[in-house]
């Protein structure tokens, strides 16, 4: 039996250009392209280990079963990576994991989640102590990220620190996800402000839901012009650029949401104050743009250098009433080994 535990860690991301809405919902191909910043502090922890008898997966020290949302997902991802590594054989395993971050909320704890489950799987199985061993025992990153975006999709660009950009295609091979940006190209932070209750629908759910708002087919029209325009307000670090287009895509989500048949609502009239909030906020001088995800949390992003004052401010009016999380910009996952 292999005796070494494997402990990944791997940061969620939160998205500026939204995933939402698939070609092909089996193979897991997103109708547009997505582009996301990785963040720091809110991580999944998983480790793996070996089992003798049966896989077993803990969340949060719980045992999941394969008949729950959660459990289904990671069962099923542990599977279909022996089937599509040539692993078939692999070793049954113990898997442990822990969010610093509430999950189900806003904050694409399955993005985290699904990235470190088949990072740490594969180590594992494949006795690699680092990402270059991983590389050279056939699992470089891209590949990585496409097994993973198969568990989740935007579990893909957690993969990678900074900014990470997934392009679309019509096969496994055109889906390419890369790193545009390390994080030290431009430190950004996120402050997220969060209900932490548990969203009543799942993401997929609402990716199936996408299409049926009269606003899809036009979305994906104009998405093109507004990645461009990201694309270089990221590569010369224009802020209010980026911030303007954070909204826009931010707002564009919620209406697609909110016209899907049937609608679909993940921010409660009380969230969405924090949106006008942080617009009255800004004319008062301060630069902070928001964006949602899919699931009651409000994130809030700013530059590094105006963090902390903003986090005072967001903390003194919301702190009482929500949860709020400070993060900034996060340099990707990290890989351990320790042989028992
Ligand atoms: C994103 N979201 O780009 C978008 C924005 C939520 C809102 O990707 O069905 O959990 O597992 O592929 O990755 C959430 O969808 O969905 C998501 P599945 P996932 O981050």
């Amino acid at each position: 039996m292999n005796k070494l535990t494997v402990t990944v860690e791997v940061p969620s991301n939160i998205a500026f250009l939204k995933y939402w809405g698939k070609d092909d919902v089996e193979r897991q191909w997103p109708a547009n392209n997505s582009l996301s910043m990785t963040l720091n502090n809110c991580l999944t922890i998983t480790t793996v280990q070996a089992n003798r008898q049966e896989d077993r997966c803990y969340l949060h020290g719980q045992l999941l079963s394969a008949s729950d949302r959660h459990g289904a997902k990671v069962y099923r991802q542990i599977n279909f990576l022996r089937q599509h590594t040539g692993l078939a054989s692999a070793e049954f395993i113990t898997v442990n994991s822990r969010n610093t971050f509430p999950i189900s909320c806003g904050i694409a704890s399955s993005a985290s989640g699904l990235a470190a489950l088949t990072i740490a799987c594969l180590a594992f199985w494949t006795d690699s102590r680092d990402f270059a061993s991983l590389a050279i025992a056939g699992f470089d990153r891209s590949r990585l990220a496409n097994l993973a975006r198969q568990g989740s999709g935007s579990a893909g660009r957690s993969l990678w620190g900074g900014f990470v950009h997934w392009q679309r295609g019509n096969s496994h091979q055109q889906q390419t996800i890369k790193q545009l940006h390390p994080a030290s190209h431009w430190q950004l932070a996120d402050i997220i402000v969060s209900s932490a209750v548990s969203k009543s629908h799942s993401s997929s759910y609402g990716h199936q839901l996408a299409h049926s708002s009269p606003l899809f087919k036009k979305r994906l029209i104009d998405l093109v012009g507004r990645e461009q325009k990201l694309l270089k307000a990221l590569d010369s670090k224009n802020f209010a650029t980026l911030g303007m287009i954070l909204e826009e895509e931010a707002l564009e989500f919620h209406e697609v949401l909110t016209t899907s048949k049937p609608p679909l609502t993940y921010h409660d009239k009380n969230l969405q104050k924090v949106w006008h909030w942080e617009r009255e906020y800004r004319t008062v001088g301060q630069d902070a743009y928001f964006t949602i995800d899919a699931g009651g949390s409000v994130h809030i992003i700013c530059q590094a250098q105006a963090m902390k004052r903003i986090s005072r401010q967001v903390q003194k009016v919301y702190g009482n009433r929500y949860l709020v999380l400070v993060d900034t910009i996060g340099a990707g996952p990290s890989l351990a080994v320790d042989d028992g």
